[in-house]
């Protein structure tokens, strides 16, 4: 991979809901009204606001993303995308790129510059992280090529073994 692109990626450990960026993405389902996991921490710590503004929205399909502000978080925006749920066919691949293509087009909409990512669908939704790292990392290498407006993408991972994995697959890129 080009210097240029490598870094303007990022891996980092830890809890997405923290991160002062213009973005963060959510690993939602297709009600956008919270959940568990990622989803219920960041409608935590986003405050009752944000369901108010995703009960407008009135839902998501999967492979698509929608936009809200950040309300409490320190990020500007969230991003709610919805990963698939792992089934093993081949349509999954396609719909997780979808996630990261989807978000990242509405993030250059909406003059985004640094976006954080958690592992979509890698938890409840049961995708094996090793193979939907490689789609992520694939789909945002493709997209930053092309795209000259964002300035970094973090990866942030929840648990020490998925920085591993991200760090390795990357290196390899
Ligand atoms: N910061 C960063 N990553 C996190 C955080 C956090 N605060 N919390 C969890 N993760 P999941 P999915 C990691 O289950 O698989 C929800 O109920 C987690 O360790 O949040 O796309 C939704 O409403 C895992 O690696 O999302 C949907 O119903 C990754 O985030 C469903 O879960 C994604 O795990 C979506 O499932």
């Amino acid at each position: 991979m080009e210097t240029e692109i490598r870094d303007r990626i990022d891996i980092k450990q830890g809890d997405i809901t923290l991160l002062k960026v213009d973005a963060i993405v959510n690993a939602a389902n297709s009600s956008l009204l919270g959940g568990g996991g990622v989803d219920g921490a960041i409608h935590r710590a986003a405050g009752p606001d944000l369901l108010a503004e995703c009960r407008k929205i009135g839902g998501c399909p999967t492979g698509e993303a929608r936009i809200t502000r950040g309300h409490m978080l320190p990020a500007k925006y969230v991003i709610h995308t919805v990963g698939p749920i792992y089934s093993g066919k081949l349509e999954d691949s396609k719909f997780l790129a979808s996630c990261y293509r989807n978000s990242l087009s509405l993030a250059v909409d909406y003059h985004v510059r640094q976006i954080a990512f958690p592992a979509i669908s890698c938890g409840v939704y049961g995708y094996p992280v090793e193979d939907a790292c490689q789609i992520a990392t694939d789909t945002c290498i493709t997209f930053l090529k092309k795209d000259k407006t964002i300035e970094k993408i973090i990866f942030v991972l929840f648990s020490v073994a998925h920085v591993d994995v991200y760090t390795r697959v990357l290196k390899s890129k």
